[in-house]
């Protein structure tokens, strides 16, 4: 873990994964981001089990959410996360929303929007997946999402059917 300078934002990471251990895969993401240069760990959430949102011929996935300091930008971020991606075995497949070994999305950086081809921020989608809004809600129940609004209000619109809390034991696996 390396310090961070003052110009600092906030940012939060999805983390993903559904084949090869995905506990073990989130667990070692999480150590690779901590030692990216210029990015501190803040919070992160629990683990959860959730049914995957596309293809259904494919296993659960386990999710969580990791809130950094983060001192350099946000493509910088995105082009680290892919990296620790391709570490983990990532393999971008022909079918959209296919399972992954490990996905990391940049959900948020401090309260900018940003429409790149690259990097799209708030992540597309944010304000509709239990998957990303419950285990936000664990690193920061007051966040305010540019553009759409209060955590809680999303919170109360989205279905959490499907989404399971993994238990301590489970966690630890
Ligand atoms: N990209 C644009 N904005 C961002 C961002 N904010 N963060 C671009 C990360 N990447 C961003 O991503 C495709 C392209 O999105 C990248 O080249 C990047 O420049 P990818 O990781 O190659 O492919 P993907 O993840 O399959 O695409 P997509 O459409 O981003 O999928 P999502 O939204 O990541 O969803 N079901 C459950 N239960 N849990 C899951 O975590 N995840 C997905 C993938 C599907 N179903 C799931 C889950
Ligand atoms: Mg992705």
């Amino acid at each position: 873990m390396s310090s961070v300078s003052p110009h600092t934002l906030t940012a939060f990471i999805g983390l993903g994964s559904n084949l090869e251990s995905p506990i073990a895969q989130l667990k070692s993401a999480r150590l690779a981001i901590n030692a990216l240069d210029n990015v501190q760990e803040l919070a992160f959430s629990s683990l959860y089990a959730s049914t995957p949102m596309g293809s259904q011929d494919q296993p659960d996935y386990v999710n969580a959410v990791m809130s950094v300091a983060a001192s350099l930008t946000p493509l910088e971020l995105l082009y680290a996360l892919q990296a620790i991606e391709l570490e983990h075995g990532r393999v971008r497949g022909v079918q959209r929303w296919g399972a992954r070994t490990l996905d990391l999305d940049v959900l948020l950086y401090g309260d900018q929007h940003i429409d790149m081809p690259e990097l799209t921020v708030p992540h597309r989608g944010i304000a509709e997946r239990a998957f990303v809004l419950v285990p936000l809600s664990d690193c920061d129940a007051d966040l305010l999402i540019p553009g759409k609004g209060k955590l809680s209000d999303l919170l109360i619109k989205c279905s959490i059917v499907g989404l399971r809390k993994l238990n301590e034991d489970e966690s630890s696996s």
